[in-house]
């Protein structure tokens, strides 16, 4: 038997703006509820959450933290998230695992980056949301002005749940607009006066309890619960919350707000695809077939891998083996282990809606659905800040490689490529900051240190035009020769097409065969008439054509989004050998390219750029000179504003330090990965001649 009833469960993530002090109120809220001894400090560096080394030592939150407490006969998992964007992949999982999110605004600093693009991403997700005000008790808080710009950024939804009774160092506590207090001293806004606002926005979701209220019958006891939860869950009710949680202050109400508002599983019914692909909803039923997904995956020192699991319905029991998606085998849950933070402690069951972990599970990784259904995929952000790295000490290298390779279990959001050409390792992260943190791990847990360097500019080659040609290899240098002709035709092949209604006999009338690759989008087309090339040597013409797909033409870079069909061509034979036919089809491949009207793609990246209204204009004519094109401007609560930019990739590798010179440390930006564009034609020479001078010295 799992330990609480699917309906006594709360799963809650708070996510926010860095520093807005979601840990500092995490650590207040175990206190408070009971639920730990002592009293965590972030800033004593002996907080429950952040209990990392490097998060002691930067003091904020780097990684996702499961903690759980118990008010009023309710179980509440709640999560703690990063603020910073460098580490969104956490909060994203987190988000992923919960049906409410308390959204933390920092009363000081109001909406900023973050904030919006987590509120963002817990409505995509449909959850509940609840807005925190938090630092409520510090200095020249315009309080009118704050509620005005939540509004305004998300919603008339977002309505008070409670008010503040002062401000800054006269900050004392909160009273409810929902039951009224008969006095409230010092109240910033008279809470008497928001009843109404938030009776009507409870009420919007049901005609019947609108008709109702308008007819002077306010909604009470059970079915006012109830409208509340289907308010939030509609996303037309947002309660605002107000507290100071290192001071202690509106703690104590925001959890009986949790109380009445957090969304129970049911609440949340998510979809599941069974054996045969259709959609199945999922209900909490502790008895249903088993499906959870593994959210989070944790390397500890100690105990080793950790999987952490969300069970959505049926019940994942100690001991069992369970069919796991992308496992070869079903995966035996030798230990499951309830987390408090850091501290883990061993359970029996855990049935749905419960969040728990599964220790030395080395076939989980983030994203498995355990069970006979699957889940949707858990989706990240693709890292596209690149830095080179190699161990200080040459000996290290099969170390580092190991301890890389454990960041990546952990983290979504980091990759480790190799560099086909260079032997380079690049390690891509989500920013320079990401990427100094994974340094601090390798160093502390690994005993790894690291060299690093700017890594090349991930470009590509493709062609824009049809063309056709052949190349005859022949060598006669005394003994056997060297024998074999290939002709090809060449096209561009566009992205995102289905290949199997694309390679259609309409396009290719002598198509014998064909094979895709997806991750270089090439297609080679086997249209070879009489044997002309007998079939024991196309393989070797394949291969050929492969490695010029990751060798390029014009620069060496990779090729994408090539079609090659294959027609014709002479053999001898005495003379043709896989080899020479290899060489024949490496070398047609490479002068067909060359006249395809060949180009070079470059990375374009996404930039939210977030300054005080007077940079918008500098950030604007910056962002021209680096062949950036600006998408849109957004307020972004207090004097901020958000400019969202695309621009290529190899433009804004080192925009941490322009930014911060450019606005005095006041900005702040998130880049992620959006297409590959066209380099202009000016750009390209470039390119291609430094690529060019490049091999010379390396010859
Ligand atoms: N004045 C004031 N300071 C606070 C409050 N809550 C937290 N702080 C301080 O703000 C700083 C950041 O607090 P954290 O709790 O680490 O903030 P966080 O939101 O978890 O930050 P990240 O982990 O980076 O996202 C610390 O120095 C806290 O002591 C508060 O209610 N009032
Ligand atoms: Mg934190």
């Amino acid at each position: 038997m799992s330990k609480h009833s699917p309906d006594k469960i709360r799963n809650i993530a708070i996510c926010g703006h860095g520093s807005s002090g979601k840990t500092t109120l995490v650590d207040h809220l175990l206190h408070v509820s009971g639920a730990v001894a002592r009293q965590g400090s972030v800033d004593e560096r002996n907080s429950i959450c952040d209990f990392e080394e490097e998060e002691k030592h930067h003091k904020y939150t780097i990684e996702a933290k499961v903690t759980h407490f118990d008010d009023v006969g309710l179980h509440f998992n709640l999560i703690d998230t990063p603020g910073y964007p460098d580490f969104i992949g956490q909060t994203l999982s987190a988000l992923s695992a919960v049906e409410t999110a308390i959204i933390a605004v920092n009363a000081h600093a109001g909406i900023e980056v973050n904030t919006r693009r987590v509120f963002k991403e817990a409505g995509k997700r449909g959850l509940g949301r609840i807005i925190l005000v938090n630092k409520m008790d510090t200095d020249n808080i315009d309080f009118e002005r704050l509620l005005e710009s939540i509004q305004q950024a998300f919603g008339a939804s977002c309505v008070p749940i409670n008010v503040p009774l002062g401000s800054g160092a006269s900050f004392l506590g909160v009273a409810s607009t929902l039951n009224v207090p008969s006095s409230a001293p010092g109240a910033l806004i008279d809470p008497a006066t928001l009843h109404d606002r938030l009776i009507e926005a409870i009420v919007e979701v049901d005609e019947a309890a609108t008709e109702a209220y308008f007819e002077g019958t306010e909604p009470t006891g059970d079915e006012l619960t109830a409208l509340i939860h289907k308010s939030i869950a509609a996303g037309t009710l947002i309660p605002i919350v107000f507290a100071a949680g290192k001071h202690n202050i509106g703690v104590k109400e925001l959890m009986q707000v949790l109380d009445l508002c957090a969304l129970e599983p049911a609440k949340l019914p998510r979809t599941a695809i069974d054996a045969q692909g259709k959609e199945v909803t999922l209900v909490p039923n502790p008895d249903g077939p088993l499906v959870a997904q593994v959210f989070k995956t944790r390397i500890d020192p100690f105990v080793q891998k950790l999987s952490f699991i969300r069970v959505y319905s049926g019940t994942l029991k100690k001991d069992a083996s369970v069919h796991a998606s992308h496992a070869r085998k079903s995966v035996k849950i030798a230990q499951l282990l309830e987390p408090q933070a850091s501290e883990m402690t061993p359970c029996d069951a855990a049935g749905p809606g419960e969040i728990v972990a599964v220790a030395k599970a080395d076939e989980l990784h983030t994203g498995t659905t355990l069970g006979d259904l699957e889940l949707p995929h858990l989706e990240f952000p693709r890292p596209m800040v690149g830095l080179a790295v190699m161990p200080k000490s040459r000996n290290d290298e099969a170390k580092l490689s190991g301890a890389l390779h454990k960041i990546v279990e952990e983290d979504t959001t980091f990759r480790i490529d190799r560099d086909s050409q260079t032997k380079e390792m690049v390690m891509n992260g989500m920013s320079e900051l990401h990427l100094q943190i994974v340094q601090e791990r390798l160093k502390r847990r690994d005993k790894v240190e690291v060299e690093t360097k700017e890594p090349k500019i991930p470009y590509r080659e493709t062609i824009q035009a049809n063309a056709e040609g052949s190349y005859r290899h022949k060598k006669q240098t005394g003994g056997r020769g060297q024998f074999g002709e290939v002709h090809i035709r060449m096209f561009p092949m566009p992205g995102d097409v289905d290949i199997d209604k694309w390679a259609t006999k309409e396009r290719f009338a002598s198509m014998r065969t064909h094979h895709y690759d997806k991750e270089h989008n090439f297609l080679w087309v086997d249209s070879v008439v009489g044997g002309t090339i007998p079939n024991n040597f196309l393989p070797a013409v394949e291969k050929g054509f492969k490695e010029r797909l990751d060798r390029g033409v014009i620069a060496g870079f990779r090729i994408q989004n090539v079609c090659v069909e294959v027609y014709f061509g002479k053999h001898h034979p005495v003379d043709s050998s896989e080899a020479a036919f290899k060489t024949a089809g490496s070398m047609a491949f490479r002068n067909v390219f060359q006249l395809a009207r060949p180009g070079l793609l470059e990375p374009i990246v996404k930039m939210h750029i977030t300054v005080p209204s007077e940079k918008v204009g500098d950030v604007n004519s910056d962002m021209s000179g680096r062949r950036g094109r600006v998408q849109g401007l957004e307020t972004a609560g207090g004097e901020y504003q958000t400019v969202t930019v695309e621009v290529p990739l190899a433009e804004v590798t080192t925009y941490a330090r322009t930014l911060s010179s450019m606005t005095g440390g006041q900005g702040s930006y998130g880049l992620e990965f959006s297409h590959y564009d066209v380099v202009p034609a000016n750009v390209q020479k470039e390119i291609v001649e430094k690529a060019a001078h490049k091999e010379e010295e390396e010859e």
